[in-house]
């Protein structure tokens, strides 16, 4: 008999007696990818069951024997059993421990899997936690006790040794249980980094012996905004810190899963909590008080105070011993100058140091890096590196400085020029406290711009133009998770799952970059965070959608899709869809006749996805092509004039997820071309007010129309006085006096310009959103 033939047999007496065909085969196709698995079919696998043991060398190191504890625990989390782990090698089934792998790559490993062992063989102790959690995520999330582990050999390496993931513990503070919980997601997807944001302007986080006010005052604010740029708040004190022994035991938690924690204090802005409790360290000496709501404070640490420094010293000196990797995250970003400019012992810094603005400098950024300089070598002196946001590149860099490149990838590029070492967190692809879902409406309350799954995918952090000499310093990437709008664990979990996987597999390996395969894997991995009970979002694996606007027919015609070609059922009513539902046929358009609400559903492996739901409004000027004579501001011009007569209205939550136009100090002026003569008696238009935001209202919309699309007839010229208080899409309805047939029409919105007198950003350039011009 052919021995495949017989590993066939087995592989099914298996399979029958647990019950559940391919369910509790191991699958070694996780998130990230390992860098080569080559099965071998003609060998038996492994089976793990309750006589599986965890072995290692006598003289492992204590990493190890942490290691083989928590596999254990991995594998117990599935089976129920906890295998024995043991540096005695007898017995029949092991899973065996080594760091025996010749690499130079610390954190490569190799896995070998034949019916006996699975030997896994690191370069490191850490490259064994890293083959771990591969082997923990490639067990399917199922509850059986027997798992099948097909022969294979393994190889595997990360492509880059920064791969981490920040959670702001300021904003929002979350306890220690569950910050291990985070560091433990981290683990699973092969991360290295946490970096905690522990202090800002709304809380003060850690302990410091020496300055007792810091937690006491500067942990707590009385109240909380509610939602973004309001006026109403949760009247609930918010607060806690950690104690430096839960500091210790969070760092230790996060060493045995081969993690660095790199703490940030986030100076000389970003400092209100430190100046509530310490008033002296401020330019003013006001009495201060902790932050309530969110964004940037002019009131920052004073540079000419030599106290600023003493304090920043020996909170450092606390700091330091507590973690016992390389860094210090010094913060140094959106550190307003205004104080420091009006300031006499800031502007004695300035007489004594020389500066003056120069072409490249202005005195206030000499200030800040004159700061950061200071900072660095405190934090040398301690014996670590320091990490700054790339504001820190203002003024002059700090010798030493390791750059975190987040308001894009342009000051990391800078940076590895210079001969820096560089992180790259650009925000618009890796800032996980933006939309991921494009129906914001339904989503948790946000930051406002849209980062899907596959935008956060598709970020390469090596800068296409960086020279081949310089690309070493490009040490990695990491997700950035600022918690302003997460005030529970759930919300964490759910805006970090699954977008943390797509950055943690192009750092370990971005293969040949197919999107629906990663998506596959991440939809397996999500099985084991539901398990874990760690909340993710499920909108990639539901239904797409693509939309064609066929301008020639005034149509709009809706493509449907899933990664996996799964069925989608769908209605037009408004009805919930299930499989009774009409069966999408694949690649057939689904055509908009009428006013419609499209929901639809993918019913995988039984279970339905979450409900995708889109209303559509069919008017006159549907899918008309729309010139626009002032160009919106490229931040809000998204899939550009297309979007103004596309059938959907614009969301109500966010003016910043792709389905508003915004312009920037200009007017709105739109000419559609109808495409034949059309009567036309109304027409609305949708715009986005937020004043504190800067976002007005037209104070006036004109309509004008043309036969031949060069001269026109105005038939409509009217001020508007729209309420300014509520921070919400309002619609402006124009009945014309009469029926007019209608070839070009032409609608214009006056925009106020600039921001009015009294506004915190009065004379800057105010914005005008407009969505949907429906014409009737
Ligand atoms: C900018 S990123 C910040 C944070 C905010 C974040 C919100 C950075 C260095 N500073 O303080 O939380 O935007 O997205």
């Amino acid at each position: 008999m052919p021995k495949t033939f017989l590993y066939c047999i087995l592989l099914f007496a298996v399979i029958a007696c647990t019950g559940k065909e391919g369910n509790n085969v191991a699958d070694y196709n996780t998130t990230p990818l390992p860098q080569s698995i080559v099965l071998l079919p003609n060998n038996p696998p492994f089976i793990l069951d309750e006589s599986t043991m965890i072995t290692y060398h006598a003289s492992a190191s204590e990493a190890v024997k942490t290691s083989a504890g928590l596999l254990a625990g991995y594998i117990s989390e599935n089976t129920g059993y906890i295998p024995t782990t043991t540096s005695d090698s007898l017995g029949h089934k092991h899973i065996i421990l080594a760091t025996e792998l010749q690499d130079t790559n610390p954190e490569a490993y190799h896995i070998s899997v034949n019916d006996k062992n699975i030997i896994i063989n690191g370069a490191s102790d850490k490259a064994i936690s890293r083959a771990i959690q591969t082997l923990r995520r490639s067990i399917p999330a199922t509850g059986d006790r027997t798992f099948i582990f097909p022969a294979a050999e393994i190889t595997d390496y990360p492509l880059y040794s920064h791969r981490g993931a920040s959670l702001d513990v300021a904003r929002h503070f979350f306890p220690t249980e569950f910050v291990k919980k985070y560091i433990d997601l981290l683990a699973l997807s092969n991360l290295n980094v946490f970096h905690w944001h522990l202090t800002d302007d709304q809380g003060w986080r850690i302990e410091i012996n020496k300055y007792p006010e810091l937690t006491r005052v500067g942990s707590k604010r009385d109240k909380t905004i509610i939602g973004r740029h309001t006026e109403t708040y949760r009247n609930e004190t918010h607060g806690g810190y950690y104690t430096q022994e839960e500091i210790k035991e969070v760092v230790r938690y996060a060493s045995d899963r081969g993690i660095t924690v790199i703490p940030e204090i986030d100076i000389p802005g970003h400092t209100l909590a430190v100046l509530a409790s310490y008033p002296h360290l401020g330019c003013t000496g006001d009495p201060y008080k902790v932050a309530t709501g969110w964004g940037i404070f002019k009131d920052v640490l004073c540079v000419g105070n030599e106290d600023s420094f003493h304090f920043l010293e020996d909170v450092l000196e606390e700091v330091a011993p507590l973690f016992p990797g390389p860094y210090i995250h010094i913060g140094g970003d959106e550190c307003l100058k205004d104080r420091w400019l009006a300031c006499p012992k800031c502007q004695a810094r300035v007489r004594q140091l020389g500066m003056k603005d120069n072409p490249e400098h202005t005195v206030g950024e000499q200030l800040q890096s004159y700061f950061i300089k200071r900072v660095e070598k405190t934090v040398n002196r301690l014996g670590k590196k320091i990490i700054g946001w790339d504001e820190i590149l203002e003024g002059g860099i700090a010798p030493g400085a390791t750059i975190m490149s987040w308001r894009g990838t342009e000051g990391g590029l800078i940076a590895a020029r210079k001969g820096h070492d560089v992180i790259m967190t650009p925000e618009r692809y890796v800032y996980l406290d933006y939309f991921q879902a494009p129906d914001v409406d339904n989503e948790p309350f946000t930051f406002g711009w849209l980062t899907e799954l596959s935008r956060t995918w598709s970020f390469d952090p090596m800068p296409d133009n960086l020279e081949t000499d310089k690309q070493k310093h490009i040490l990695g990437a990491q997700v950035n998770l600022w918690s302003e709008y997460m005030p529970t664990e759930k919300n964490v979990e759910y805006m970090l799952l699954p977008r943390m996987t797509a950055v943690a597999e192009n750092l370990w390996n971005p293969g040949d970059k197919d999107y629906n395969d990663f998506v596959s894997r991440a939809y397996k991995l999500s099985k084991r965070w539901d398990r874990m009970d760690a909340r993710n979002c499920k909108w990639a694996y539901g239904v797409r959608d693509s939309i064609l606007t066929d301008s020639a027919n005034r149509e709009v015609r809706v493509y449907l899709s899933t990664f996996d070609n799964a069925p989608i059922y769908y209605t037009l009513n408004g009805d919930e869809p299930d499989r009774m539902a009409v069966r999408y046929e694949k690649d057939k358009p689904i055509t908009i006749y009428t006013d419609v609400t499209l929901k639809a559903v993918v019913i995988r492996e039984g279970e339905p996805s979450d409900i995708f739901s889109k209303t559509f409004h069919h008017h006159k000027a549907l899918a008309c092509p729309v010139t626009l004579t002032y160009q919106p501001d490229p931040r809000y011009t998204f899939a550009g004039s297309s979007i103004l007569t596309d059938g959907q209205q614009g969301a109500r939550t966010s003016y910043r997820s792709g389905t508003w136009l915004g312009f920037l100090g200009n007017d709105m002026e739109a000419t559609i071309d109808m495409k034949e003569p059309t009567t036309v008696s109304t027409i609305s238009l949708g715009t986005y007010i937020n004043p504190r935001g800067g976002l007005y209202p037209p104070r006036k919309v004109i309509v004008s129309v043309s036969s031949d699309g060069q001269s026109y007839r105005e038939i409509h010229n009217e001020p508007l006085d729209l309420p300014l208080s509520e921070i919400a899409p309002a619609t402006i309805n124009i009945s014309l006096k009469q029926i007019e047939e209608v070839r070009f029409l032409r609608v214009q919105a006056e925009s106020i310009g600039t921001l009015p007198p009294d506004h915190d950003r009065a004379g800057s350039k105010a914005h005008l959103m407009i969505d949907e011009i429906i014409v009737q």
